[in-house]
């Protein structure tokens, strides 16, 4: 009744930003992304009979448990799974938790990897993306390698694998410009932008036709397609959280400062574009030949404290029990 996993956290080309229903985590767009090979999350999950509830252990801490999120993933498996054990979940960060770098992705990613193979329940099960979900709504994409898609559909979300890093070999330069959390978590951030963003309601009525883009170039490997529907895929996002009351403006200058070095560039024909999440740091996704020049232009931007960079990665996997 014990097994660790680990995951990598992912970047969405193609954002999730709003819910349609809280309770069961159900966004209210479809997502792309891409993993992160660079970055990882190792979690052990124990049950055990003695436990009177869940505890959570992050970075060496135990943790209060926030939300329920985490109690919500485990009293799903234990209804899946017929087990009524309580369960310790052991997980670590190897990169800074809560700043915008998909940390609850790759955690709850690896957490069901790890809780499905300790009670033995099939890894394909397709229940395992939907528990992942209740963790936290980018989760799914993180149990698969390379290109991930999440769509919605008549049972509430599917979520499966475009391409793998062979498939469409691509890299990624995180340019970390803090280490500190965020002071709104995305859950609650984007609840306020569905309530008080006038541009909500376009973003998500415009969201399907941005997907089903991002499908076709991902397809057709066209990566500058790609990149100019990213990177306007990601300022429609945030410009619905800047627009959010109380306002959630993530970025700094530094996090200014890259988007433009990563635009002027791609104007040189470099292959890489620009994303950003609900925080500050810069994520450029390149063709594996501009890697060193996109590392090499994006250290030197006032500001960038260091920088992350690699190939995408693996799906979340089983590493020993
Ligand atoms: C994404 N983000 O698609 C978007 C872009 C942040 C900005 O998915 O409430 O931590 O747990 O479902 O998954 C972050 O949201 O939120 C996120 P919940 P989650 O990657």
């Amino acid at each position: 009744m014990r097994a660790s996993a680990i995951a990598h956290p992912n970047v969405a080309l193609i954002k999730y930003w709003g819910k349609t229903d809280s309770a069961q985590n159900l966004p209210a767009v479809g997502s792309m992304s891409v993993t992160l090979g660079a970055l990882g999350t190792e979690t052990t999950v124990e049950f055990d009979a003695a436990l009177k509830r869940d505890v959570l252990v992050l970075n060496g801490q135990e943790q209060p448990l926030e939300q329920g999120r985490l109690t919500a993933c485990m009293d799903a498996f234990r209804a899946l799974a017929g087990c009524d054990e309580f369960a310790t979940v052991t997980s670590s960060n190897d990169f800074p938790t809560g700043a915008g770098l998909a940390s609850s992705a790759s955690g709850y990613a690896a957490l069901v990897t790890a809780a499905a193979a300790a009670l033995g329940i099939d890894p394909h099960e397709r229940g395992l993306a939907a528990i992942a979900r209740i963790g936290s709504g980018s989760a799914p994409r993180s149990l698969f390698g390379g290109i991930a898609l999440l769509s919605l559909d008549d049972q509430g979300t599917h979520c499966r694998q475009l391409a793998t890093p062979a498939d469409w070999p691509l890299s990624v330069v995180v340019a970390v410009t803090t280490e500190a959390k965020k002071d709104i978590t995305s859950r609650d951030g984007m609840e306020q932008s569905r309530l008080t963003s006038p541009f909500y309601a376009s973003w998500i009525s415009g969201h399907a036709d941005d997907l089903d883009a991002g499908i076709r170039y991902v397809a057709e490997r066209d990566f500058f397609a790609l990149a100019k529907l990213s990177e306007h895929n990601c300022l429609k996002m945030h410009s619905v959280m800047m627009t959010t009351r109380p306002a959630l403006l993530y970025w700094l200058p530094v996090t200014l400062a890259c988007m433009q070095k990563i635009t002027a560039l791609r104007a040189d024909g470099v292959p890489v574009f620009f994303t950003i999440d609900a925080g500050p740091q810069v994520k450029a996704v390149c063709l594996p030949e501009a890697l060193a020049t996109v590392t090499a232009a994006l250290h030197e931007v006032p500001g960038v404290l260091r920088i992350i960079a690699g190939e995408l990665g693996e799906g979340a996997r089983v590493v020993g029990a």
